[in-house]
């Protein structure tokens, strides 16, 4: 499970196109019925509508989903679209979800949002007033699978004035282990993008069990590039445990309802030039836990408020990545939950 968002500011409705043209052409990549990409047109259309008109503009985010099972490595299972703004909010954004509700005059905030949640396989928003909104809508091509023992989700950006995402981040499951890397390439651009495929393809192939033992076969195999801020974690849900081992920095924190934030702590320099003696850390992987790991992209002051823990990981990556990017590097933001929605 990879992959980085294309990312589309929305000021007119007329900016919908490009984000429905390459909504089309994934839809086709996945074998989608021409029923499912008209859906995930008139999905994307009425966010736009909505973002214009009553949101004074905001973004649209694509990307293909990804499966994350190990054995059918980067197969692409669905398409990501996120809505998100910075206006007024919504009091009750899942009344507005309801069909019927404000879809006959589109007057009001969250018209149309009856047909995003009627048109979506899955749909999930965060709204509050006076802090804007997000929502996510999901497509699965037919017979996908998601065999997860966690709910995975993740946004990546390029720089706005890059076409290449130097950011990248996988998750691969093994039995009852989810392997986790989220990467940096030093810089951004094609350079940096070159690294960061180094590391992935690296991650992907390695046979290496330990967080350790992976960040250093990525360091090995960064010496041919310009270098990379790196993080991995392993968690094993049979054992309840995560580790982490990382170089650079990739940083986050694991929360929980009832126990401190336990925050991740990379060793200082830069993978393929300089590390310091790498150690694991582990930590308890609870049933509450939520794992939230990011690029420098974002600040550190990256915080989640307990209005949002409950949402989906998408969302809740959505939201952080809008409030938190700010706007100078490639931003990349993953969350698990070890809690499964559905
Ligand atoms: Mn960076």
């Amino acid at each position: 499970m990879s992959g980085s968002h294309r990312i589309f500011s929305i000021e007119n409705s007329s900016q919908a196109y490009p984000v429905r043209e390459v909504a089309t052409e994934l839809g086709k990549e996945l074998g989608f019925d021409e029923t499912k990409i008209g859906a995930a047109s008139i999905v994307i259309n009425e966010l736009a509508h909505n973002l214009v008109n009553h949101a004074n503009g905001g973004s649209i985010l694509i990307a293909p989903l990804k499966s994350a099972q190990a054995q059918c490595l980067d197969q692409d299972i669905g398409i990501e679209i996120i809505a998100m703004d910075r206006a007024q909010g919504m009091a009750d954004i899942e009344n507005s979800m309801k069909d019927g509700v404000s879809t006959s005059e589109r007057k009001s905030m969250g018209s149309g949002l009856g047909a995003v949640k009627r048109l979506s396989d899955k749909v999930d928003s965060f709204s509050f007033p006076g802090q804007g909104t997000a929502i996510v809508s999901q497509f699965f091509s037919p017979g996908a699978k998601r065999s997860l023992n966690c709910d995975i989700g993740a946004v990546s950006v390029p720089l706005p004035s890059e076409t290449v995402c130097g950011d990248g981040w996988a998750v691969l499951e093994r039995g009852n282990k989810l392997y986790i890397l989220v990467v940096d390439g030093l810089g951004h651009g094609v350079d940096a993008g070159a690294a960061t495929d180094i590391a992935l393809s690296v991650f992907k192939k390695s046979k290496s069990l330990s967080a350790v033992d992976l960040v250093d076969d990525m360091h090995l195999a960064l010496r041919k590039s310009r270098g990379a801020a790196l993080s991995v974690a392993i968690i094993d849900t049979a054992e309840g445990q995560l580790t982490f081992c990382g170089i650079g920095n990739v940083t986050g924190f694991i929360d929980q309802v009832n126990a401190k934030k336990n925050r991740l702590m990379p060793a200082p320099g830069t993978a393929g030039y300089e590390k310091r003696k790498l150690k694991e850390t582990s930590f308890p992987w609870l049933k509450d836990s939520v794992l939230i790991i990011h690029t420098d992209g974002l600040s550190s002051k990256l915080d989640l408020l307990a209005n949002l823990r409950h949402k989906s990981p998408s969302t809740i990556a959505a939201i952080l990545l809008r409030d938190y990017w700010r706007g100078r590097d490639d931003g990349t933001v993953l969350v698990i939950k070890a809690e499964k929605q559905n």
